[in-house]
């Protein structure tokens, strides 16, 4: 009582937080509670994770980098997107975003405050590729050399997503992007060119970044770039040329890449949680993850479309050859999970033999309306990937979440429900760890708050605040709290 009576508000600060500012964040000693404190309690069990677990952070190029026109890249879809009146909140766009395109050292330094081990990025195909094909540009695979330089000289290991979403303009244009093979085959050739100029210093490459975002969302719903709304056939259609795109560019990563590089997949995948964990429900969600991911997880692990997808598609099933199969489902060294929400499934006496149970509307989500809390998801999608695919590499390569941040005058930002919100997750993360699922590591996203897509700079993700009229980077009380977690390799 005594000590929390002396402890004022701004002492506090000094305490708990006054530490961060830019400088280094000091990680306190673990204290071990005297026993003369709570005579005959158990000691208190830490959720550890195995020695040498790869925590680290998430980042993709167009929400953190800006500079847009510099050093010749080219421009993509989201430039000509975010462009259009309407389309972002507030019609903010990426020009400038993070400007980590310029800041990286700083932004290394923050990674390394934090002690990650780990940071995956993604690079910009327009840097690379101006035109989506053709020339390559120096200029651009300069930058993710300095990057990753610079990761590496600060005892960082960079893990690189070939793409994020920023699709060429030029192959929007000329092929109607995703809706042509010629798309998928640009993007081997500039997946090639890619490792053979990086694979020396970037031994993890992530293929894409979820399809059911850059396809549905941006050629169904339009709600992202390019903003169109096909019908179902072209739909289908778009979806298989972009797994196509996946299973060509692992081929090309393999041809050109130096020995040691490992190919994987970042995917966003149905994480079908069972309503009760007891049977029929647990082989409910087994049939649903593998039904409800059809088009794009389910097909590459599987090398085909399952009976379901093609019977409910019909006349709109999208065409394909044997080889093609063949191609999407190319060997991986491990898959990429990005966690976020759990879709919760029951066991039906229906055909399928699941269904998707509705969430009330007094079910709990983050500052973005779509981010329902679901810790346990961060359980299904290791062990779903395990027992239905035999995965036997895994990373959670997104977890994290929006909050409604306030950054106080004296530069702190008190977000204690993303505290909240990691913690409980990474308790779930803990228990597939601890039943033997083979995750790796896990990327917390984000490193930044940074251009949320859609919602613009209105809803912050990141571990770190961001003044984007200042560019200062300032550590959030959760960047504090997965501190502690890297330096003890334990949830607290
Ligand atoms: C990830 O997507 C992305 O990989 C990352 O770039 C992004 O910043 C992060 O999540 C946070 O959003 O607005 O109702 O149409 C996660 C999957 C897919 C979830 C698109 C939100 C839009 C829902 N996201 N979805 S809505």
């Amino acid at each position: 009582m005594r000590l929390l009576k002396n402890i004022s508000r701004r002492s506090f600060g000094k305490l708990g937080a006054g530490a961060l500012g830019t400088a280094a964040l000091p990680v306190t000693p673990l204290t071990t509670p005297s026993l003369a404190s709570g005579q005959g309690r158990a000691q208190p069990k830490f959720y550890a994770f195995p020695e040498g677990f790869l925590w680290g952070c998430a980042t993709a190029a167009y929400q953190v980098e800006g500079a847009a026109e510099a050093d010749g890249r080219g421009p993509s879809i989201w430039d000509t997107f975010s462009h259009k009146r309407g389309k972002v909140y507030e019609n903010q766009t990426g020009d400038v975003a993070d400007d980590s395109y310029h800041l990286y050292k700083e932004d290394v330094q923050l990674l390394k405050n934090v002690g990650c081990k780990v940071y995956r990025f993604s690079s910009s195909w327009t840097r690379v590729f101006p035109a989506g094909t053709g020339n390559p540009n120096d200029k651009g695979i300069d930058f993710y050399k300095r990057l990753a330089d610079e990761l590496l000289s600060n005892g960082i290991e960079p893990y690189c997503t070939l793409f994020h979403w920023d699709l060429p303009q030029a192959l929007q244009d000329r092929y109607g992007g995703w809706q042509s093979r010629e798309t998928a085959k640009a993007f081997a050739d500039y997946a090639g060119y890619f490792t053979k100029q990086l694979s020396g210093r970037i031994k993890n490459i992530f293929t894409t970044n979820e399809f059911s975002s850059f396809i549905d969302l941006g050629y169904r719903d339009g709600r992202f770039a390019p903003g169109l709304k096909l019908a179902p056939k072209e739909l289908n259609q778009a979806r298989h040329n972009a797994v196509l795109a996946h299973g060509l560019a692992v081929q090309a990563i393999r041809a050109n890449a130096q020995a040691g590089t490992k190919v994987g997949i970042a995917e966003n995948f149905v994480i079908a949680v069972p309503i009760i964990e007891a049977e029929p429900h647990l082989q409910a969600s087994s049939k649903a993850t593998r039904v409800l991911n059809a088009a794009y997880m389910t097909v590459v692990m599987e090398g085909k479309y399952v009976e379901e997808y093609l019977q409910e598609q019909g006349a709109n099933a999208p065409k394909f050859t044997s080889e093609d199969l063949k191609i999407i489902s190319s060997p991986l060294d491990f898959v990429g999970i990005n966690v976020y929400t759990p879709t919760y499934v029951m066991a039906e006496h229906s055909r399928n033999g699941f269904a998707v149970v509705k969430k009330p509307s007094s079910y709990p989500h983050m500052a973005s309306p779509w981010l329902d809390i679901g810790p346990e998801a961060l359980y299904w999608a290791p062990r779903h990937a395990g027992e239905i695919w035999n995965v036997k590499e895994m990373y959670i390569t997104e977890n994290g979440c929006s909050s409604a941040d306030v950054l106080t005058p004296d530069g702190h930002v008190y977000d204690s429900d993303r505290i909240m919100y990691l913690r409980n997750y990474l308790t779930k993360l803990h228990r597939a760890v601890t039943e033997g699922w083979p995750v790796r590591g896990y990327f917390l996203w984000s490193l930044l708050d940074n251009f949320e897509w859609a919602d613009g700079y209105g809803l912050r993700f990141g571990i770190h605040y961001v003044d984007f009229k200042t560019q200062k980077r300032y550590p959030k009380m959760s960047a504090q709290f997965y501190k502690e977690t890297i330096a003890r390799n334990a949830v607290l």
